[in-house]
């Protein structure tokens, strides 16, 4: 098979990338290691920037975001007892939107064949080849059979444990990690949130959040040990530990539910900074992760493809070869601004073991000092809502 663009990994940095190039003209094929049913299972992330539902509305695919996804102008920070609400809409604007990554996904998923963006699902194996020549490609294996992809391009958007950023040469110069000591227990369940807009919580018993998909969808996480597991957690006790740290605090209490999905997230800062070699560009949580604190990793998946994609345009439709040559130095600038965001409001709202009563007074004065500052507030806003393009 012949293509212009071959995009591993269908998560939301290669469907959106494979949507934006389909829009003018433009050839690719998306290879998929798991099956539509496993990429739909996986509950992620929950709050959208502007940035990433008007690259939707750019698609005309934006119609079931806008009908079902919440507008929210504003969330809170919680420092024990006291809650501080920050007013994003009145602070920059702009607001963002509680839209789980599965929606975005499925909406993705289900325009592909009405667009020509074909999705080989269940590929296996798959590799990249002559990366650094002019005709790239990419096998892979299905159905009991060798398939072979050739490409003018490869865009690596395979997620963090694909097989793209490998055949960049896993280099450790490039390497800038932070590991946390903690995880995040997830829970989603069909109760209403606890609160109408999402609060980030630092208590005595560790970081909470409340979080919803929906008026009748709630999705919480809790802090917890780097070494717990998912078998330790009953569904009774943690929503015993939820009720704990959010009746205090929240409007309506939180209302106990069957859960849908329990799972244990690490927390990880990550940024490998060669997102090119040759013609293959890293996109997304192949090239970079953040803490889900902030909730920026599938939007810079998404302001990644934004880049990239108008630098293949460019190469396509003009011959243009500086966009490509800029793509790193761009998609990185907007990266590590979203990496000291995420950085910056993890170690704001978490316990860490190592940390005394010196560092615990410190997060405490910093809290304050948000509580009482219009220009810290704006601060953390304009980070929330998005940095611009
Ligand atoms: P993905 O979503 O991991 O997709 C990569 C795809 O590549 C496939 N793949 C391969 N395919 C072929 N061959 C291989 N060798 C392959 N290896 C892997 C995978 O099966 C998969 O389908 O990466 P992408 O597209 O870059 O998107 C990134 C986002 O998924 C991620 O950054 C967010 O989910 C992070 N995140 C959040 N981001 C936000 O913007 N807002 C949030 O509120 C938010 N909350 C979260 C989050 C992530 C979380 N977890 C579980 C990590 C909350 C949590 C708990
Ligand atoms: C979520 O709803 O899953 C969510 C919301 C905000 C975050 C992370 C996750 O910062």
């Amino acid at each position: 098979m012949k293509t212009n663009v071959a995009i591993i990994g269908a998560g939301p940095a290669g469907l959106l990338l494979g949507h934006l190039l389909r829009a003018e003209g433009i050839d690719c094929v998306v290879v998929e290691r798991q099956s539509p049913a496993y990429v739909l299972s996986r509950i992620r992330a929950g709050v959208l920037e502007s940035v990433t539902t008007g690259l939707m509305q750019r698609l005309g695919l934006d119609a079931r975001m806008r009908a079902e996804g919440m507008v929210e102008d504003g969330f809170n920070l919680a420092d024990d007892d006291r809650m501080i609400r920050i007013d994003i809409k009145a602070l920059t604007g702009e607001h963002v939107t509680v839209y789980g990554q599965t929606e975005l996904t499925r909406d993705l998923m289900d325009a592909a064949p009405d667009r020509g963006l074909q999705i080989v699902y269940a590929a296996s194996d798959v590799a990249l080849h002559d990366v650094e020549s002019d005709r790239p490609w990419v096998s892979y294996v299905a159905d009991g059979q060798t398939h072979r992809i050739d490409a003018d391009f490869i865009a690596g958007c395979d997620g963090f444990h694909g097989a793209s950023r490998k055949a960049i040469g896993e280099d450790p110069a490039h390497r800038f990690e932070r590991v946390y000591p903690f995880g995040w227990l997830g829970i989603l369940a069909d109760v209403p949130p606890c609160h109408p807009e999402l609060i980030y919580a630092n208590g005595p018993r560790g970081f909470a959040l409340a979080s919803m998909r929906s008026p009748t969808r709630s999705r919480y996480y809790i802090q917890v040990p780097q070494e717990a597991r998912i078998e330790d957690w009953s569904e009774d006790r943690l929503w015993d530990e939820l009720a704990l740290r959010f009746d205090p605090i929240s409007e309506r209490g939180v209302v106990r539910g069957p859960a849908l999905e329990m799972s244990i997230a690490p927390l990880r800062s990550f940024v490998f900074e060669k997102m090119r070699r040759g013609r293959l560009f890293l996109a997304g949580d192949a090239a970079h992760i953040v803490p889900p604190t902030g909730a920026k990793g599938l939007n810079l998946a998404a302001s990644d493809v934004a880049y990239l994609a108008e630098a293949l345009i460019a190469w396509f439709g003009k011959g243009e070869e500086a966009p490509l040559a800029g793509y790193e130095a761009r998609a990185l600038a907007r990266i590590w601004k979203a990496e000291r965001f995420s950085w910056y409001l993890t170690k704001l709202m978490h316990r860490f073991p190592e940390d005394g009563a010196f560092e615990h007074r410190m997060q405490r004065a910093e809290i304050d000092y948000v509580a009482t500052s219009r220009a810290m507030q704006t601060a953390i806003a304009e980070n929330y809502v998005g940095l611009p393009l």
